[in-house]
């Protein structure tokens, strides 16, 4: 995947402020501090795009990203990094305003097709398998993608990733890729799937 641009666009917190315009997008999102920022970064080769950070909480609006591939047939698109999910440690203020947030982003935005889910590779929580059923329901097309695959050694990542596949009960459609921020495993796989969702007819 080669990138022309990559550029922040803005931060929302309700809908008035999503950018206007028929740009597809792709959303990122995932327990806090899974690495979707991280992973953001990684895809587009942007070290300092979305920001990271060491405690979870840290992406807490909505951000909106403009890319543009140099591969012929795509055209710019947008990927909006998501604020995480489920973590104790993030204050209840804004936890408590997680839900309306992306709930309203998820079932209004007509120019989204379709959703990164973020897994851990080490573990999958209650509150991930919440998320995609709710997916489900929505039937939004999603990918998932189980990062930090460098945290697990070679030998045990096929396994995991079925793992994961089980724990969340994917049905054998749907994507299910390994992903490292750090060593960019599992890149081209990933940028295809992105390619995927932003072709597919609806
Ligand atoms: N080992 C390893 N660490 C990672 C990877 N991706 C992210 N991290 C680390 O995980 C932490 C959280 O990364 P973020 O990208 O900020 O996570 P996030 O999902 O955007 O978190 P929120 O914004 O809180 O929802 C950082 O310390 C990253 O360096 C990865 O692939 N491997
Ligand atoms: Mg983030």
């Amino acid at each position: 995947m080669k990138i022309q641009s990559a550029e922040f666009v803005t931060s929302c917190v309700n809908g008035e402020q999503y950018p206007k315009g028929q740009l597809s997008e792709i959303a990122l999102l995932g327990r806090s501090n899974v690495g979707k920022s991280s992973a953001l970064n990684s895809l587009f080769n942007r070290k300092t795009l979305a920001k990271v950070g060491k405690t979870p909480g840290k992406t807490q609006m909505i951000n909106f990203f403009r890319v543009a591939l140099s591969d012929t047939g795509i055209e710019p698109f947008h990927v909006v990094d998501l604020p995480g999910y489920g973590y104790a440690k993030v204050p209840e203020a804004v936890r408590k305003q997680w839900r309306p947030m992306v709930e309203h982003y998820l079932t209004k935005r007509d120019t989204l097709r379709g959703v990164v889910v973020f897994i851990d590779i080490r573990r999958t929580e209650q509150i991930d398998k919440d998320l995609v059923e709710w997916l489900r329901v929505l039937q939004l097309p999603k990918v998932i993608v189980v990062t930090k695959a460098d945290k697990v050694v070679s030998s045990k990542r096929k396994e995991a990733l079925l793992r994961t596949r089980q724990e969340l009960s994917l049905s054998q459609d749907t994507e299910v890729l390994l992903y490292s921020s750090h060593t960019h495993e599992g890149r081209p796989e990933v940028a295809r799937a992105l390619k995927n969702l932003l072709t597919e007819k609806t």
